[in-house]
């Protein structure tokens, strides 16, 4: 039996080695690593986990919560990440769309999601922080060589929730080959070897920190050190036994803000790459000039994973995120024909290649309307390829806000403050800030005579959305600009509040 992405993570564990290098609790081997997600597997299929099954999964990032992500990869399982921000609300639609068979959370969050997934037919086990819980204690018991459920290259994977421009959040589901392929493509790209540690500072629930991250790591039989959370202080102080860091613009920003980063902090790192949201050619530049390194950076999504980089070789051009990784083709089209335009023109970015995902769970119409009818994804994103071959992000298609690297939909916030008594309408829109890269903006108008502030939205969001979604501001207005066809024009709201968040 073969089990396509995990007997290629097995057949480059280097034994002994470490895997992930833990401050206060030392070290785990890959060894380690194969034994715990043997055992994990083992206690899921006595839960009754089967091939084919969705395993959602809200914990915090620890070493344990990795490997149930192999475990989940061992068991054919398909492995169901939510971000830790989501609320209760967030995370009823999820357990409603995918309909696990286990839910790992929290042993403090363990009451109010049996409420809503025990009535779905779903078990719900724990996972701490500190690696403990219920799911760990059923592990203890189980043996550690499971025999790994056989999976081909297009069985799935993942399935990874990405909001909609309309409507509820989406399943991208992801397939055994499409993981495979991209993270050994990258791995050969950015030459990660065995000798490489990388500062891992990323959440595990979102291709970032999970896929590029740890895949690529495993690949290549290398180390990083499990951060809790992205530390500027703690980051600069792991340099010197690091080699690499991955991290989305914010992290570089609030590195470039401590007078500790110099050339000296970052003599033993290789290679600091940037994605998920647009790099300021400021902060490329910045950091250049202060440390002596062009960041790479690179463009991915949820749903394709990664499709362009910037070389490892030749010139990083800020501004940019590089070329087609190899087996990727992208293509710009002309939004309104679908025609292909010509070098240095923009407009929509088109993905085709092995990284591509398999459709959207339970929604064929959705997943056919995103793809062309020769087979490429369309992005959303709106581009250029220039003459040299380099792609440019111009800007999107469609409306999303990006904050530290979360994507945030303003339909989804606005639904919920429309909700809200007093308020007439509301428009979400992404004005730059200094830190996040866009702050997420409601611009509201109110009923006449409604006694209603920025507090008190802020406080009826509380609980139904997660925090990084709801608004860093709320401006209130007479009325939104509209266009003869009676749509809100977010492009005049942009430019009228553009410097809301200004640095002071
Ligand atoms: C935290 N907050 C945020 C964000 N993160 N608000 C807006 N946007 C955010 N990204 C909230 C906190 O809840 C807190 O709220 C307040 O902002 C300040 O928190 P702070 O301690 O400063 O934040 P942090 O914990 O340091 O987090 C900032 C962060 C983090 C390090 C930038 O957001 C992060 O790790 N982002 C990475 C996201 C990521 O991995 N994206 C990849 C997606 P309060 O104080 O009011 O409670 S994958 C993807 O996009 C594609 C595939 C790709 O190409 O990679
Ligand atoms: P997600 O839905 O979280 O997978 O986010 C994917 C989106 O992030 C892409 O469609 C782009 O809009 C954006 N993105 C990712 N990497 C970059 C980058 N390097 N530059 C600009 N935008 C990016």
């Amino acid at each position: 039996m073969s089990n396509h992405l995990f007997d290629a993570i097995r057949s480059a564990a280097p034994g002994h080695a470490p895997f992930i290098r833990i401050d206060s609790t030392g070290t785990l081997t890959y060894d380690d690593a194969l034994a715990l997600s043997g055992r994990i597997a083992g206690a899921m299929d006595t839960l009754g986990v089967r091939p084919g099954d969705r395993v959602a999964v809200q914990v915090e990032k620890s070493a344990e919560a990795l490997i149930l992500y192999l475990a989940c990869l061992r068991s054919g399982a398909v492995y169901l990440p939510l971000n830790t921000a989501y609320t209760l609300a967030e995370l009823d639609y999820f357990i409603g769309d995918a309909e696990p068979r286990l839910v790992v959370v929290a042993s403090n969050a363990r009451g109010g999601v049996e409420e809503i997934a025990k009535p779905r037919g779903a078990i719900v086990e724990t996972l701490d922080a500190d690696g403990s819980g219920s799911l760990l204690d059923l592990a203890r018991d189980e043996p550690a060589d499971f025999v790994d459920a056989s999976r081909s290259a297009d069985d799935l994977a993942a399935i990874l929730y990405t909001s909609g421009t309309t409507g509820r959040s989406k399943g991208a589901m992801l397939t055994h080959g499409n993981l495979l392929s991209n993270a050994l493509t990258l791995r050969d790209y950015w030459r990660v070897t065995a000798d490489d540690r990388l500062i891992h500072a990323l959440p595990i629930f979102h291709t970032h920190g999970l896929f590029v991250a740890t895949n690529v790591t495993l690949l290549a039989g290398a180390s990083m050190f499990l951060l809790s959370k992205f530390d500027a202080d703690e980051v600069i102080s792991l340099m010197p036994q690091a080699t690499m860091l991955m991290g989305v613009p914010t992290f570089y920003v609030r590195l470039l803000q401590s007078a500790r980063l110099d050339r000296e902090a970052v003599a033993n790192i290789r290679l600091f790459i940037s994605g998920s949201a647009p790099l300021l050619a400021e902060t490329h530049a910045e950091f250049q000039a202060r440390t002596g390194h062009a960041i790479l950076e690179r463009y991915g999504m949820t749903e394709t994973n990664m499709n362009t980089s910037n070389p490892y070789d030749g010139n990083r051009l800020a501004g940019t995120v590089g070329f087609p990784l190899p087996g990727v083709t992208v293509r710009v089209t002309d939004p309104a024909t679908g025609l292909l335009l010509p070098a240095e023109e923009t407009g929509m970015i088109e993905i085709k290649g092995p990284n591509v995902f398999k459709g959207y769970w339970r929604m064929p119409e959705k997943t056919a309307a995103e793809f062309t009818a020769d087979g490429f994804f369309i992005s959303g994103d709106l581009g250029k390829i220039d003459r040299d071959g380099y792609v440019h992000i111009v800007g999107r298609g469609k409306d999303l806000v990006i904050s530290g690297g979360y994507n945030i939909y303003p339909k989804e916030v606005e639904g919920e403050i429309d909700r809200i008594e007093g308020v007439v309408e509301s428009a979400v829109i992404g004005v730059p800030h200094p830190d996040f890269g866009e702050g997420v903006t409601a611009v509201v108008v109110r009923k006449p005579g409604a006694v209603l502030d920025e507090k008190a939205i802020v406080s009826a969001l509380q609980d139904r959305l997660a925090r990084y979604k709801q608004p860093k501001r709320i401006v209130f207005t007479e009325d939104l600009p509209r266009n003869t066809m009676g749509k809100v024009q977010k492009n005049i709201l942009r430019q009228q509040y553009a410097d809301l968040y200004a640095r002071p």
